[in-house]
């Protein structure tokens, strides 16, 4: 059984997978109306739907464990940015946070003796682990490239192979 802190921290969570995966999807509409980019586009598509998955998983995990997992109200999320660079940017500034937010709950799950819920963050741990190295990857690919086209054209074509298989 969660107690109330667990599971409101998980329900935060749920917040805040939802808030990924609406912030992929924008970033997907918004290269989807760049030129060339449809690499991009594809690729936080795929983003968007993996964190809604992540959501789903977390509401399952509470529901199960006797708690209630609340859908929640959502912010709009960035929209349009000016640069490939600082779409980029900003998802790698928001897995570090969502990073963060996980490791919060691990350290309360602990603190707790909650191990069922320490144990099932654990896919969200490692989970995160390969988020944060692939936004890293892809900046820092950004930052080589700069503005040539050419590199620019490769790294939306090649784009999908950097996630590795599903
Ligand atoms: Fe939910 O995996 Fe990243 O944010």
């Amino acid at each position: 059984m969660l107690s109330k802190t667990i599971a409101a921290a998980l329900n935060s969570q749920v917040q805040m997978e939802a808030e990924s995966s609406q912030a992929y999807l924008a970033m997907a509409s918004w290269a989807d109306i760049q030129p060339g980019l449809q690499g991009v586009c594809a690729f936080f598509y795929k983003q968007s739907d993996e964190e809604r998955v992540h959501m789903l998983k977390l509401i399952a995990f509470i529901n199960e464990r006797g708690g209630f997992g609340v859908v929640p109200p959502l912010e709009q999320p960035i929209l349009t940015f000016k640069s490939l660079r600082s779409a980029f940017s900003e998802f790698l500034k928001h897995e570090l946070k969502v990073s963060n937010s996980i490791n919060d709950i691990v350290h309360l799950a602990l603190s707790e003796k909650d191990y069922a819920t320490h144990n099932f963050l654990q896919w969200y741990v490692t989970e995160q682990m390969e988020e944060e190295r692939l936004a890293r990857v892809l900046n820092e690919k950004l930052e080589l490239i700069g503005e040539d086209k050419s590199g620019l054209y490769l790294f939306d074509r090649d784009i999908m192979a950097y996630r590795g298989p599903e």
